[in-house]
């Protein structure tokens, strides 16, 4: 039967080469039946930029994508917070397509809204602030003007301090809006699915808004336990790798 599948936030770095080595399995083995993989947000624990390929970062994963999309399964990419800088070089060497956050696609009949979640975390007022800021193309522009080691210096930096204020946030601050995802799935006409990573809380919820019933699926990371979402006519089914 035909099936499409949907991961993100692996967080795939040079420090944890257990998730590295997990990925490219999946992709040589569960992915290659596939029709399409969506990665919605969150491949990287960080892209300071398409350079990064040149200077031979992450090549594993970056063939290994490529060979999937070579053989046929459409390879779609949405950017996380982490990995929003990955642009066009990304799209070429790996065979893949960026899709824009939130984007809305038919699959077996079904209307299924994508995104990667973070928009929708609008009690961490800090968080979308600085959110706003980073994603504007001034700030896009002048940032990768940096030379990648100062660039990629800077990020680390960066994912001290958003530890650092991720540990004194509670839990329901770090979770999504309940308004902001039923605005959301309004917004969107009310799809039957709504898939979306970045909390790292792997569940189902389930809705019924003005009448219509929308499934709302959160992937989970694959820092333990990596975990996917396979879609096909008959509905979505969380599994374990
Ligand atoms: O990623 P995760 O889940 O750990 O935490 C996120 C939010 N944090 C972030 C920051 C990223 O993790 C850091 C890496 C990003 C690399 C991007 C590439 C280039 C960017 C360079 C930027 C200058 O996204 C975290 C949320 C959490 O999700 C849950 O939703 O809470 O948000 C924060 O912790 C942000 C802080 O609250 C506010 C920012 C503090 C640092 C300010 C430094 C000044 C930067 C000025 C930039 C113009
Ligand atoms: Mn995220």
């Amino acid at each position: 039967m035909d099936y499409s599948l949907f991961i993100s936030d692996l967080h795939i770095c040079e420090s944890r080469p257990h998730i590295t080595q997990a990925f490219v399995h999946f992709l040589k083995t569960t992915a290659e039946h596939a029709q399409a993989l969506y990665i919605l947000g969150d491949l990287f624990e960080y892209w300071a930029g398409d350079d990064a390929i040149a200077a031979g970062k992450h090549q594993a994963v970056i063939t290994a994508l490529k060979h999937l999309s070579a053989q046929g399964v459409s390879v779609y990419l949405m950017h996380g917070n982490r990995d929003f800088l990955l642009d066009e070089g990304f799209e070429k060497a790996a065979g893949a397509t960026i899709l824009s956050d939130p984007s809305l696609i038919m699959l077996y009949g079904k209307p299924v809204l994508l995104s990667h979640g973070d928009a929708l975390c609008t009690d961490d007022v800090a968080y979308q602030q600085f959110r706003n800021e980073v994603r504007g193309d001034g700030w896009k522009t002048q940032f990768l003007s940096q030379p990648l080691t100062s660039r990629i210096a800077y990020i680390e930096d960066l994912r001290t301090k958003s530890e650092q204020a991720k540990s004194v946030k509670s839990m329901q601050i770090m979770d999504v809006n309940q308004d902001a995802v039923e605005n959301l799935l309004a917004e969107y006409h009310f799809p039957s699915l709504f898939i979306h990573g970045h909390t790292h809380r792997p569940n189902k919820h389930t809705y019924v808004l003005q009448g219509h019933t929308c499934e709302r699926w959160v992937l989970g990371d694959w820092y333990e336990q990596g975990s996917y979402l396979r879609l096909d006519a008959n509905g979505c089914k969380t599994q374990l790798l």
